[in-house]
């Protein structure tokens, strides 16, 4: 009696377990005689929306390739499990025939606090809201999701934690790409954004940390991470709310109002080895805008025809901002002061950064400080570079122009105005000559790894170099020349190793 018991309770136990899949084919399915199976799906998710009840763990498949268009807003409240997310996904032969596609209604996870969800491998586009959005979900992962013309937002999250988004589009959205927004409670924490690409976001910014319409921050721990941003109406990435958040290995290109803003009450984040060309593509704001306390902006590069590079606006909120190894690197029409400083006492570093150009035309200003408490900055060993030498008067220091031989009255003691000597400089080759004056000339400041990824210090020096790549010297330790010095750990070692091993154990 007992035993029969436990296989009662073992019984239900695989009940209550076992996922349900629904099964949706657009074209063959049939939402009357179908049962949602494999062999006999439904036809629309309208169906599934209006007339399941979805439990823990369900899976919504929809054949590759098809579309089905959602009449209104699809809400889903329960997640799954660890091992059974809720899954929304695509089934059948993609590489054949491609991810399927939900238009109309957006895709909207109401979770109040339930957890693991699974949306992946689908296109939705031309919805009436938002396309994709999760509040309050736990353990969110979106992967392979790409959202076109969405009526607001692409993608929205509020409050819950650890969600991923990875390898996803969002395009020509009016209001935001990836956007993740503050709250009362529940603070969306443990967010990592990579491999997606926001474009075409015409009013505001691609991929965003925002504060809610009430102020309300975002929570910590964000990692933001090669990532793509083009074309849109304010910046690629705007940080304006968050503590502890890293961007890295992402680019932007032709933001309007710059690529990277860090603002409001965000604090505490690192940008490195970002690439940015050509933003802000109007005459105002600077292609990274920083006006948070606590920031760093290391190993990264800014090239092209942009208004300011970087910008500090006049803002009380700053505390401690370092800018290292970054190159500012301007050219065509814009031309504003390359890096400009707006009123506040603030303690500002700036080292080992390169500050050149692209074109023969001199720069407007290589530094603009406004009304600043300048003794509290601190510049080093930088490097300042123009094609044209006469025209060295390229630091403002307000109200006045100073030449460099000046300016180092003030600041840059360690500094140098001369050619950095980059492989080639026209064709954006921004590795170092051997001869280069930015060799072993930089600070210590701490930093493992240039913009390429190679060891920094690389040569012999202990000192970093000055610049986005650390030249490292091929001629006695890199035989395979790809810039690096060669590991010891060849295949012939292990091979040798693996035979010995091989040899005393038999
Ligand atoms: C994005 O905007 C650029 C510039 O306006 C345009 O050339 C491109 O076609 C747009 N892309 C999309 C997907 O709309
Ligand atoms: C700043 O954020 C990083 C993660 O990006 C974290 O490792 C570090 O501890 C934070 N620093 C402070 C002072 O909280
Ligand atoms: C500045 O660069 C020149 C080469 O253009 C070099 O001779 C000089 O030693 C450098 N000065 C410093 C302080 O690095
Ligand atoms: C970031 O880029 C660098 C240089 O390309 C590379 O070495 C590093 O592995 C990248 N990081 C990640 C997490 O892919
Ligand atoms: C420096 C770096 O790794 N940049 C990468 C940023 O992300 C884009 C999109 O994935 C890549 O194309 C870049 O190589």
């Amino acid at each position: 009696m007992k035993s029969f018991k436990f296989v009662l309770l073992f019984v239900l136990f695989l009940l209550l377990n076992t996922t349900v899949c629904y099964y949706i084919d657009c074209d063959n399915g049939d939402d009357d005689n179908g049962d949602g199976s494999l062999e006999n799906p439904f036809q629309t998710l309208d169906y599934v929306r209006d007339k399941i009840e979805l439990a823990e763990s369900d899976q919504i498949l929809i054949l590759a390739g098809c579309t089905t268009h959602l009449t209104k807003r699809w809400y889903i409240g329960v997640g799954g499990t660890e091992s059974d997310p809720l899954t929304i996904s695509t089934y059948g032969d993609i590489e054949k025939n491609g991810k399927a596609t939900i238009t109309g209604g957006s895709v909207t996870i109401l979770a109040s606090g339930a957890s693991h969800f699974v949306i992946s491998n689908l296109i939705i586009k031309d919805t009436e809201a938002t396309a994709l959005s999760a509040n309050n979900a736990n353990h969110v992962l979106v992967e392979n999701v790409e959202v076109y013309r969405g009526h607001k937002n692409c993608m929205v999250f509020t409050q819950g934690s650890y969600v991923t988004v990875r390898n996803c589009v969002a395009s020509v959205c009016p209001n935001n790409g990836i956007y993740f927004g503050g709250s009362e409670t529940d603070r969306i924490s443990h967010v990592i954004v990579e491999y997606c690409l926001a474009e075409n976001v015409t009013a505001n910014d691609g991929i965003v940390v925002h504060e809610d319409g009430s102020g309300n921050p975002a929570g910590s721990d964000f990692i933001i991470r090669h990532n793509h941003a083009q074309f849109c109406g304010e910046q690629g990435y705007d940080i304006t709310t968050g503590v502890d958040i890293i961007l890295y290995n992402n680019t932007s290109y032709h933001n309007t109002q710059g690529g990277i803003t860090l603002g409001h009450s965000a604090d505490n984040v690192t940008v490195l080895r970002h690439f940015s060309r050509d933003e802000p593509t109007q005459d105002t704001a600077g292609a990274i805008i920083v006006s948070i306390p606590t920031a760093r902006v290391a190993y990264s590069i800014f090239v092209g025809n942009s208004y300011h590079m970087s910008t500090i606006p006049t803002d009380s909120n700053v505390e401690n901002i370092v800018f290292e190894n970054n190159l500012f690197l301007p050219y065509g029409s814009l031309r504003g002061a390359t890096f400009d400083v707006g009123a506040g006492n603030f303690n500002l570093g700036v080292y080992n950064n390169i500050f050149g150009s692209l074109d023969d035309q001199p720069q407007n200003r290589h530094i603009r400080l406004m009304n600043t408490e300048i003794s509290k900055f601190d510049f080093n060993n930088n490097i300042y570079w123009n094609n044209n030498p006469e025209d060295t008067r390229q630091f403002l220091i307000k109200p006045d122009l100073y030449d460099f031989v000046e300016w180092q009255d003030y600041f840059d003691s360690d500094s140098n105005y001369t050619n950095p000597e980059f492989v080639d400089l026209l064709n954006e080759d921004f590795y170092l000559k051997p001869n280069s004056p930015a060799i072993d000339k930089g600070l210590e400041r701490g930093l493992k790894e240039d913009y390429s990824g190679s060891k920094v210090p690389c040569s012999s020096s202990s000192f970093p170099d000055i610049g986005a790549y650390e030249y490292c010297d091929v001629s006695d330790s890199d035989n395979d020349n790809d810039n690096d010095v060669d590991s010891a750990n060849s295949l012939e070692w292990n091979l040798l190793i693996l035979f010995f091993l091989i040899y005393f154990f038999i």
